[in-house]
């Protein structure tokens, strides 16, 4: 069947694309499109047009799988010149998500209606690139510089009720689409239509504001280049000819596209994707999942029975007295609180969240759960602890799953009986923010489990990644790496700040010893210290040394470096100096980029170790993992795509 089909109604013809998943703007798309103009304006019955699309969402862009391709015309700006110059004009009617090329060519429609839920934007930063078919010159003759700036910079699409305040579209239609659409177009028909939007006046502001607005948004981009690039392409439409700003778009759109940037984005877009449904587990069906189980309730826990609700499911939170349960609905109610003063959630909407947890102390409360996360101390006994009580309490096919951040997984779960219903899930602090989850199956696990565990990922919109059995599974063991190198370099005599300046000018919000003070020492130390006792040799760390002098990060008032009291702005601390004095070899000189790329390949280095054992499956899992997981600059693509590792 073809992409783009013309049905008449009266006098007014509907062009319907149908190009599933999403509708995207491939050539046939593009082609389809143009030859519906063509076909129309030819007809002398028509009046008018109404472009809607099948499926789950409006046009949502550009077909990101042919950038890499040469262009087959008809190119993108031409079609929605061609549909803006139309002698029957066009209603773009949005359901879904009109974002990217997709809503460029809503920009070239006359009018624009959407349905209730739909949203529209101009993802295109989020890719590397500036939206290439006039978006940064349509957009701000249609809403103004400052909601260009806002929509385009940021990325963020926006909902249907927004949009139309920003003056994004013209209507909102409630009910019926198509119907709604129809009666809007005969109505405007009526009356003069709104101006083409790229004849419409832009007014320039000063030069205070481009100031303004540069700082922003490099602040926010954290050296991704789309955003300043696309404020540059905004300012040269609202400053510029048409003629010329279209041109300075489409020259910046192609540099872009063919940008490291780009590349890198576009394959953590693809990866993401492709994360929550693993092929292996392509025929697997999940266990239904209607009421999930938290064991434990202190930040870890009331962070996952946080995301749990955020997801709509019921939870049934268990602590092991009345004291520490009542602490943990504590930290609960403080995690939506604190939603909805960061204007996320409305307060109706968190007393809902958290009328959707039941505190109980006995694990019978838990005998109809689905799933039950424990996520208790970290230690051992107490874990087993915790699922020998599971399996008296659950359902003999309720999965069981430990939120364990180093221990091993089959040591948890000797003894418990259908040991095939059990699985690792780490979930990374805050729990309901991040979003990685790292599935760890053991060799009793059943693809079934497996399959669940991927099925919550979804649910939760987590980005999940199957990783096998060892010290740390993927990201914490290539965090150790990474800090053992960290800690190399300070003994070669790089100062720490010059270590952790390398990898924020890299893109990471933090160094790796900033981010060690604000974490703490004392847990990776008492790691340490247990392997130690454990007859285990680890070779004795610098942090060691630091944790020692009672120096555990900024909760000591000190670790890396010193702490004014009340301040988190780190400075360089006499007293480390002095102590790791013995330990530095002299001073040696290395520029930034140069101490990043050696921190970045030990990284790397780690990851074909990895996937040499098997413990991820593919370096995109790797590179997602240290993305959602450790703040890796998403622009670089993680550090196997940075260092070449993906072809
Ligand atoms: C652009 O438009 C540039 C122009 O300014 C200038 C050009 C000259 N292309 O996310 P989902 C696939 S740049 C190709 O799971 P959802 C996706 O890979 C583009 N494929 O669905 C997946 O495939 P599979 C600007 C695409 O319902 C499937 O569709 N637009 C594209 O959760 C389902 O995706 C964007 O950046 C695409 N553009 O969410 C929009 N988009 O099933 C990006 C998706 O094989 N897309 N696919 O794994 C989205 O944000 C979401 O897909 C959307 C639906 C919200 C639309």
């Amino acid at each position: 069947m073809s992409v783009v089909r013309i049905e008449r109604d009266g006098d007014l013809a509907v062009v319907t694309v149908d190009n599933p998943p999403v509708n995207a703007l491939s050539a046939s798309v593009r082609q389809g499109l143009w030859d519906a103009a063509e076909t129309l304006d030819a007809d002398p019955g028509i009046r008018g047009v109404v472009l809607i699309c099948a499926g789950r969402t409006f046009i949502a862009g550009a077909d990101v799988t042919e950038f890499g391709k040469p262009p087959v015309p008809p190119h993108l700006p031409d079609l929605v010149n061609r549909i803006e110059a139309a002698a029957k004009p066009w209603i773009a009617a949005i359901h879904g998500s009109a974002l990217g090329g997709g809503f460029e060519v809503a920009l070239g429609c006359r009018v624009r209606v959407a349905a209730e839920g739909a949203s529209v934007g101009l993802p295109e930063v989020n890719l590397g690139i500036v939206p290439g078919a006039s978006g940064t010159v349509r957009t701000p003759r249609l809403a103004g510089v400052a909601a260009a700036v806002e929509l385009i910079t940021t990325g963020k699409p926006v909902k249907a009720a927004k949009a139309r305040e920003m003056g994004l579209i013209d209507a909102i239609v409630p009910g019926d689409l198509r119907a709604g659409a129809l009666a809007f177009a005969r109505q405007a028909l009526e009356a003069p239509l709104p101006a083409p939007v790229s004849v419409r006046p832009v007014t320039a502001p000063d030069e205070g504001f481009w100031t303004e607005a540069r700082g922003r948004v490099a602040k926010a981009a954290k050296g991704a280049a789309a955003p300043l690039r696309a404020l540059e392409c905004i300012r040269k439409a609202a400053e510029a000819p048409l003629a010329e700003a279209l041109a300075f778009e489409r020259q910046t759109f192609l540099d872009l596209r063919g940008s490291d940037q780009s590349a890198a984005l576009r394959a953590v877009f693809f990866a993401e994707r492709a994360a929550p449904r693993p092929a292996h587990l392509k025929d697997v069906t999940p266990r239904p999942l209607t009421r999930v189980g938290v064991v434990g309730a202190g930040t870890m826990g009331a962070g996952i029975a946080a995301a749990l609700r955020d997801a709509g499911l019921p939870v049934t939170l268990i602590e092991r007295d009345a004291a520490a349960l009542e602490r943990g609905l504590h930290t609960l109610r403080g995690i939506f609180d604190g939603a909805v003063s960061r204007g996320r959630l409305t307060a109706e909407a968190a007393a809902d969240r958290l009328a959707g947890v039941t505190g109980a102390t006995d694990y019978a409360a838990l005998a109809e759960a689905d799933l039950v996360i424990e996520a208790v101390f970290e230690e051992i006994g107490v874990k087993r602890a915790v699922f020998a009580e599971l399996a008296r309490a659950c359902r003999p096919d309720a999965v069981l799953a430990t939120n364990t951040s180093y221990l091993d997984p089959r040591a948890i779960a000797e003894g418990l009986p259908n040991p095939d219903r059990f699985i690792g899930l780490h979930f990374f602090s805050p729990a309901n923010v991040m979003k990685l989850l790292e599935i760890v199956p053991t060799p009793d696990t059943s693809p079934e489990t497996l399959a669940t565990g991927f099925a919550l990922a979804r649910m939760l919109g987590k980005v999940p990644v199957q990783a096998g059995i060892c010290e740390g599974f993927i990201g914490n063991r290539i965090l150790k790496r990474m800090r053992a190198a960290a800690e190399a370099l300070v003994r070669e005599g790089v100062p720490i700040a010059e270590v952790d300046a390398a990898m924020r000018d890299y893109g990471f919000a933090m160094g790796p010893f900033e981010a060690q003070d604000l974490g703490g020492l004392d847990i990776a130390y008492l790691q340490r210290e247990g392997a130690r006792a454990a007859g285990r040799t680890v070779p004795e760390t610098l942090g060691d040394i630091l944790v020692r002098a009672g120096r555990k990060g900024q909760k000591t008032g000190g670790g890396w470096y010193d702490y004014a009291p009340g301040s988190r702005a780190p400075m360089a601390s006499a007293a480390v100096a002095k102590l790791l004095a013995p330990l530095i070899a002299g001073k040696v000189a290395l520029d930034r980029p140069a101490i990043a790329d050696r921190l970045i390949a030990e990284m790397a280095a780690e990851g074909d170790t990895i996937l040499a054992e098997g413990i991820a499956a593919t370096p995109a899992d790797i590179d997602l993992v240290e993305i959602h997981g450790y703040g890796f600059p998403r622009w670089r693509g993680g550090p196997m795509f940075a260092t070449g590792r993906r072809g």
